[in-house]
């Protein structure tokens, strides 16, 4: 079998498990190396230790796997272009990749899956399957792969299907073929550095600790009170750079598609199921044109905030089983809800809320059960009402 051939048999295979784009990456074309070590020496990965702990391996994918040559890769779409929601008062809103299963666990099966499917017609050749943790530049082989180009929010955006993609990697040393870049669509777009409430996005480069969805998934001490009024009504990550940005929107829906060919080539639609028998999926739709895959259908969109701060870890844990939100701590969910009340009540200045929520601030800050993060926050919430609602002294800090 030609390594064309191959590929296609490959692609077709990744499709029956249900993924709506696929495609293949040379490692030969990686480049742009410095752009992530800069973004590193630069400190913006903020906490994220294993982004500079890691380095090495994902500057150079054959130290995750020993004699790599090719990169397999795949999307799940997540939401469909066009998708709008408003916020609801009382209600801190969650992102969309968060609001279905857990996508790490539902992709990671299925490329497991593929790659005992293929092992038994490689001979000695190897895969290894990555998704999100594991030390690979996923947009970056996605982009060489074809499935999209990088837009100045450092998404990886695909000309039909818009951004609310969720990648996934296969490593392997078989040599698979060439690669099929997507020309950039951006031009001189700017909607996403405009809109960004944090000033995070500079053009194709995203400050983590600035960023929404670090500050609210990944940042596990307070958040800095320059901070607070930007994070809005985001209780768990943020979507509005790709909320604002053109291809993801309802209208113009494969305008681009037309006049671009590459993809095209690299996605077959071969016959399903798969061709080397790789059983269809019982939990994957076994329908890649679908709009979205039907397992991140929304749970929920968004969690009640005065809730949240009477929650334990039962309540948590059962809230966020199977969902990617359990990445989450209690006392960081707690300190995200207690910065959203604060947000909605300064907007709104609503009577009820503020009634509500001060004496639970006051009843918090000076808990000294509480886990510090929450005390210190409840009094930085405090510091914030106090200051913009009576211009009065600002209570005094948790200990
Ligand atoms: C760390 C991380 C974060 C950090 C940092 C984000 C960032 N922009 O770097 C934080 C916590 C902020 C984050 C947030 C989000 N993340 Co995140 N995250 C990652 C992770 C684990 C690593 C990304 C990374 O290496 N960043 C460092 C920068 C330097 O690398 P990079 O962005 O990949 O940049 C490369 C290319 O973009 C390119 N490049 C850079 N500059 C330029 C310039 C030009 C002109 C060009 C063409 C290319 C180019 O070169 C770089 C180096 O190779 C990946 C998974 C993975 N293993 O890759 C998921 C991943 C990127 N995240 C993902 C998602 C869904 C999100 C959120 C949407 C979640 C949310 N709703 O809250 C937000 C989006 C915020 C944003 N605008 O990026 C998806 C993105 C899918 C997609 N369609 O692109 C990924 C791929 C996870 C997955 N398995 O699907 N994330
Ligand atoms: S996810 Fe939100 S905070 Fe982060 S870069 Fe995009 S708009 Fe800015
Ligand atoms: S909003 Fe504009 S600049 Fe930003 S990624 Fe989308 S097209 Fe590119």
């Amino acid at each position: 079998m030609n390594p064309e051939e191959l590929s296609s048999r490959i692609l077709s295979d990744c499709r029956c498990e249900g993924f709506a784009l696929s495609g293949i990456a040379p490692l030969t074309s990686l480049s742009r190396q410095e752009i992530l070590q800069e973004w590193v020496a630069q400190g913006k990965h903020g906490g994220m230790a294993y982004m500079a702990e890691q380095l090495a391996e994902r500057l150079d994918p054959t130290r995750v796997l020993e004699g790599a040559k090719s990169a397999i890769v795949v999307a799940d779409q997540y939401a469909p272009r066009g998708s709008e929601d408003s916020p609801e008062f009382g209600q801190g809103r969650i992102a969309r990749y968060a609001r279905g299963r857990d996508y790490h666990e539902f992709i990671k099966k299925r490329l497991r899956r593929l790659c005992q499917g293929w092992r038994p017609f490689v001979g000695t050749h190897r895969f290894r399957a990555c998704i999100d943790t594991a030390p690979v530049r996923e947009r970056e082989l996605a982009a060489i792969a074809g499935v999209g180009w990088i837009g100045k929010n450092t998404m990886l955006i695909h000309p039909e299907r818009g951004s609310w993609l969720l990648l996934g990697v296969i490593l392997t040393t078989l040599d698979l073929g060439e690669e099929t870049p997507v020309p950039d669509h951006c031009g001189t777009c700017t909607r996403c550095i405009d809109a960004c409430p944090t000033a995070a996005i500079t053009d194709h480069s995203v400050d983590a600790t600035r960023c929404i969805s670090y500050l609210t998934i990944e940042h596990r001490e307070q958040i800095e009170p320059a901070l607070h009024a930007g994070i809005g009504d985001w209780i768990l990550g943020c979507d509005i750079c790709q909320e604002v940005c053109p291809h993801n929107s309802g209208t113009g829906k494969g305008s681009i598609q037309a006049a671009w060919k590459p993809i095209a080539k690299r996605t077959t639609t071969a016959p399903l199921p798969g061709v080397w028998g790789t059983p269809p999926a019982p939990d994957a739709i076994v329908d890649p044109e679908a709009e979205i895959q039907p397992a991140y259908a929304p749970r929920r969109v968004s969690l009640p905030l005065l809730d949240i701060l009477g929650w334990n870890e039962d309540t948590r844990r059962e809230a966020f089983a199977t969902s990617a939100m359990k990445r989450v701590t209690l006392a960081m969910l707690q300190r995200n809800a207690m910065i959203v009340a604060t947000n909605q009540t300064l907007r709104t200045s609503d009577p009820e809320l503020t009634a509500a929520l001060v004496p639970t601030l006051q009843a918090m800050a000076s808990d000294h059960s509480q886990p510090e993060l929450v005390r210190r926050t409840a009094a930085q919430c405090l510091q914030r009402l106090h200051a913009d609602l009576n211009g009065a002294p600002p209570a005094a800090p948790a200990e």
